[in-house]
């Protein structure tokens, strides 16, 4: 069975921990010799970088790093970013020094993550070749692929708190300075034109049995991969079945801003909204089926769409969610 998942933020990363759990059931990333190496299995998560920046010269990769540290075992799980047992010396000494950005926090355990892969950035390493280097200590069991090697920011085209004129700010200064609380227009995905997909991405979408779309936030998730040039393309011609899972349920997302973040796209909260925003594989869309929770409904024409619950509560749910989702793509378990 190969798999391959598009994901992003805390949602996918919660998702791919379900993912594992069906796939290589037992498996921990503490002991890689708890579950024998499945060649016939192979996982692999195809990962947000929209929201990547550099902060105080260093790199950051939220969504690589949320997944890295949640299948690894590392995560803080109550925010779902960063490190568990997290301490913020380095946070407090740059404030101290009045050092800017003073909106963003990078904990002292987490900024190894960043400075390692910043030193192997500027010494020419690939950021696929960076993310190998990080799971080798974090031994995810799923393989991690950034959707590019290229910068491919997520911007959002705001009009401005203090003068009224629109600009584009980073993604990182709208969701956390400004909680995507500003006038928003629209998201721009600077870099898209000339970035390429990540080698791997192209062949795990190609020789996928199932492909998932993760109940991520589909704007600022999802769409920032698809905005790589032949993602999208790849997705539509590949084999596979492409599966979503709703990342909204009874008109609420399961987690962050995705309803505003919606309503910029000018898309409906709700699984309806979100099923045809991505659309139909059979028509110029991307989905074959179509999970949404108990009492909601959905109906796209050449979409199957299936019912059961939805909601991560922990592995073991999790772990239903995508069996769901993998019955619907007709995989035998
Ligand atoms: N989110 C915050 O709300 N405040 C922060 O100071 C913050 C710092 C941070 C540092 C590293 C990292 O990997 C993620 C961080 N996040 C922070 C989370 C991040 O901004 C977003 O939640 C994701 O980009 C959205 O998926």
């Amino acid at each position: 069975m190969k798999l391959t998942v598009l994901a992003g933020g805390v949602g996918g990363a919660r998702f791919l921990v379900g993912v594992r759990e069906v796939l290589r059931p037992g498996f921990s990333s503490k002991n890689d010799t708890s579950v024998p190496e499945n060649a016939d299995v192979k996982i692999t998560a195809i990962v947000n970088i929209g929201d990547d920046a550099w902060m105080h010269d260093l790199r950051l990769c939220p969504d690589l790093d949320s997944c890295m540290y949640t299948l690894g075992g590392g995560i803080d799980s109550a925010r779902g970013w960063g490190r568990a047992e997290e301490t913020w010396h380095l946070k407090a000494e740059l404030a101290a020094y009045g050092a800017k950005p003073d909106w963003f926090g990078l904990g002292d355990r987490d900024t190894a993550t960043h400075l390692i892969r910043s030193q192997m950035l500027r010494a020419g390493y690939r950021l696929s070749d960076v993310t190998e280097a990080l799971c080798a200590r974090w031994n995810p069991g799923v393989k991690l692929l950034p959707a590019s090697d290229d910068r491919c920011e997520t911007y959002a085209v705001i009009t401005g708190p203090d003068d009224g004129n629109q600009r584009a700010i980073h993604f990182q200064e709208w969701w956390v300075r400004y909680r995507a609380k500003l006038e928003t227009h629209s998201f721009a995905h600077i870099g898209a034109d000339s970035a390429k997909p990540a080698p791997g991405v192209l062949e795990a979408i190609a020789e996928a049995d199932v492909i998932l779309l993760a109940p991520s936030n589909p704007i600022v998730s999802i769409t920032p991969i698809l905005a790589i040039p032949g993602i999208r393309g790849a997705l539509r011609t590949a084999q596979a079945p492409v599966i979503g899972i709703s990342p909204i349920i009874g008109g609420r997302p399961l987690r962050g801003m995705a309803d505003t973040c919606l309503r910029i796209a000018g898309t409906e909260t709700s699984a309806q909204g979100v099923a045809q925003y991505y659309g139909a594989r059979s028509g110029t869309g991307l989905l074959d089926g179509w999970l949404i929770h108990p009492g909601d409904t959905a109906e796209v024409p050449g979409v199957a769409i299936q019912t059961a619950p939805i909601l991560m509560t922990d592995v073991d749910a999790t772990a239903k969610i995508v069996r769901e989702a993998l019955k619907l793509g007709g995989a035998q378990l």
